[in-house]
């Protein structure tokens, strides 16, 4: 009986997260711990401008982080939004997972129960991202054009050999938010979802239109009714960009990835360089880049 196990994440920066987290579950790890430490892997990287340490910071020159664990076998949750000078995002939503009660935490009560659990803190903002961030504030402002883009969240997916399916999320948000803005990646059925029973999907892309669908519920909930991820994912962003479109006349940029509890993945999105990275028993970790309609 060959072992079932499988991983799957947004982006080309989730890699080297993805080919240990495989490491990980080849090795009998849970999915839980294998979905954390690919997350940990992308938010301890400076360089990932879009993820916990080296994130591009608010229009005030903050950052602020946003993030969340969901174990689709019991289907707790914890999530952290908003928060300020924590290392690991990631750590604290895992932990807040375990609560029965406060599970979902934002800002300053979120950043105090960090300290106070012994998280670590951090300033999260490197020169690299400021002078980042004031290049582009510039360059926006000096063209015209709107600030609102260049925002990229890690989201992985993990399958161990025991049949569970946990996800992670982990983001600085939208470029430019107003502090305090909250997108769609700490938010259940929205930036995540899991359930061993049937698959889990994550999303990336403009927070603000990924919550008008609930996307990755919407994807969990198809494969539930029996699609392959392929066509769960594929038929819930055209669902929701066809909606966005003709009620409110535009639809942002919106990418998922997915994976059933047989280890089979899919994926989609409305723009042209989305990449994921997976890994499966037959697949070593590797980056595909989609193409739209691709
Ligand atoms: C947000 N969805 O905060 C996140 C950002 C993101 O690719 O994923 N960008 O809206």
């Amino acid at each position: 009986l060959s072992a079932n196990w499988g991983v799957i994440a947004t982006w080309r920066m989730a890699w080297e997260g993805v080919s240990e987290a495989a490491n990980l579950l080849q090795a009998n790890k849970a999915a839980g711990e294998a979905a954390i430490h690919a997350v940990k892997c992308v938010e301890d990287y400076p360089f990932y401008k879009s993820v916990g340490f080296g994130g591009l910071p608010n229009e005030r020159g903050e950052v602020e982080l946003d993030a969340a664990f969901m174990d689709g076998t019991s289907l707790a949750i914890g999530a952290v939004a908003g928060v300020r000078n924590i290392a690991n995002p990631i750590l604290v939503a895992q932990a807040l997972s375990r609560e029965r009660f406060n599970s979902f935490m934002v800002g300053g009560g979120a950043e105090e129960w960090a300290q106070a659990q012994g998280f670590e803190r951090k300033e999260m903002l490197t020169e690299r991202a400021r002078n980042h961030y004031l290049k582009r504030k510039r360059e926006t402002l000096d063209r015209g054009l709107s600030p609102y883009t260049g925002h990229d969240t890690v989201g992985v997916i993990t399958l161990d050999t025991q049949q569970n399916l946990c996800v992670g999320t982990s983001t600085s948000g939208l470029f430019m938010k107003r502090p305090g803005r909250v997108g769609d990646s700490p938010v259940s059925g929205s930036g995540f979802y899991a359930d061993s029973q049937i698959g889990a999907a994550t999303a990336t892309g403009l927070g603000e239109d990924l919550m008008k669908g609930c996307i990755s519920y919407e994807i969990v909930s198809r494969m539930g009714r029996g699609m392959s991820p392929q066509q769960a994912a594929e038929s819930a962003v055209y669902d929701l960009e066809t909606r966005l479109i003709s009620r409110f006349g535009r639809a942002g940029d919106l990418s998922v990835v997915c994976m059933n509890a047989r280890g089979e993945y899919g994926v989609a999105t409305t723009i042209d360089n989305f990449s994921f990275s997976v890994a499966t028993p037959s697949q070593p970790a590797a980056v595909f880049l989609t193409a739209r309609d691709g």
